[in-house]
């Protein structure tokens, strides 16, 4: 358990409360009796003149629109479960979460049609993921607990690939509504659709970097073969990562945007790499015969990703430098695209 701050703007005597965070944390937690009567105490003279039922109105007026969370620190983030995953354990593709540890896994979606490419949004309340349940590709939004569903930016074409921007305002994706696949962003209400490539290659998997000045992203632009490739989050200044002939793609940043870690074949089968931001400094991290694919990397450090080496999909931690390797789950089907954070 922890404490946080909450401050006013503008400023309001009385009005600086201390608040205790949950370990799972959802939604603000409402005042109790004991935190109302703290601040009526600090309002002076509001519950003698006008009543104990009317100043609790006002204090909790107060609350709601006179003080705002993060301006002095961040709003409290979701600290279970910290991954999010797809498997297909209950007879067709739906989005789990579990705990970083691999238990408590927990179905979120129930539908006939596949879902996929789970993404949490920076502050863990919401997952994007993909769902075909209107008889094509989609994006939706959920909230964390599964409550919520809801289709964002629907068009005919394939709709792929979610990566919320690190201030929660806006989603990335990967969409072959022009006729190839391309990247858009679109503010996470669905409005303000932007595409931001515009090339006869496919472009897709775009992943934000944690700054949001950038964006990574694969394509086959240069060859038959995927690459990783980065932009400005404007669409500009397109710079190309790797170069190798083999399959390199699958992109995502480290928690501090200096390392970028993607998956690549060109050692004779699906390995885990990291680069350097520039592409520079590659190395495989995960050097195993069977196929490692799709890395996310937590803001701990560890990296979760796909792979078969146990003879079916499973998902894996392991620390940055490709140590220590655990396995998370363990069910004779598919589990697959994991967002740790
Ligand atoms: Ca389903
Ligand atoms: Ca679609
Ligand atoms: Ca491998
Ligand atoms: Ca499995």
């Amino acid at each position: 358990m922890s404490s946080s701050r909450i401050t006013c703007v503008p400023p309001v005597p009385g009005c600086e409360l201390t608040r205790t965070v949950r370990p799972t944390f959802v939604a603000p937690a409402p005042a109790s009796p004991a935190l109302l009567a703290t601040g009526l105490a600090a309002l002076p003279g509001v519950a003698r003149r006008r009543g104990r039922a009317r100043a609790f109105a006002a204090l909790a007026a107060l609350l709601v629109a006179g003080c705002s969370e993060g301006t002095t620190e961040p709003a409290p983030e979701t600290v279970e479960p910290r991954v999010v995953f797809v498997s297909n354990r209950d007879g067709n593709f739906e989005v789990y979460t579990m705990h970083a540890d691999g238990t408590n896994p927990t179905r979120l979606t129930s539908t006939p049609a596949p879902e996929g490419r789970p993404a949490w949004s920076p502050d863990g309340r919401q997952i994007a993921f993909t769902s075909e349940r209107d008889g094509n590709r989609e994006l939706y939004v959920m909230n964390a607990d599964g409550t919520g569903q809801r289709s964002l930016a629907a068009s005919p074409a394939v709709d792929d690939n979610p990566s919320w921007s690190p201030d929660g305002r806006r989603i990335a994706f990967s969409s072959t509504r022009d006729g190839n696949a391309e990247i858009y962003v679109v503010n996470a209400d669905g409005t303000g659709l932007t595409r931001l490539t515009s090339h006869a290659a496919n472009d897709s998997w775009p992943v934000w970097s944690p700054d949001g000045r950038r964006i990574a992203f694969q394509a086959n632009r240069d060859g038959t073969a995927n690459d990783v490739y980065v932009m400005n989050a404007d669409g500009s200044a397109v710079a190309r990562l790797t170069t190798d002939a083999a399959i390199d793609q699958m992109p995502t940043w480290s928690p501090d945007g200096t390392r970028i870690v993607f998956m690549s074949a060109r050692e004779g089968n699906p390995d885990v790499f990291v680069m350097n931001a520039d592409g520079s400094g590659q190395t495989n991290l995960t050097r195993n015969p069977a196929a490692d694919a799709r890395p996310s990397w937590a803001r701990n450090g560890q990296i979760a990703f796909m792979s078969m080496r146990d003879g079916n999909m499973e998902i894996y931690v392991m620390n940055a430098d490709g140590t220590n390797p655990t396995r998370l789950t363990s069910h004779p089907t598919s589990d697959d695209y994991p967002y740790i954070r």
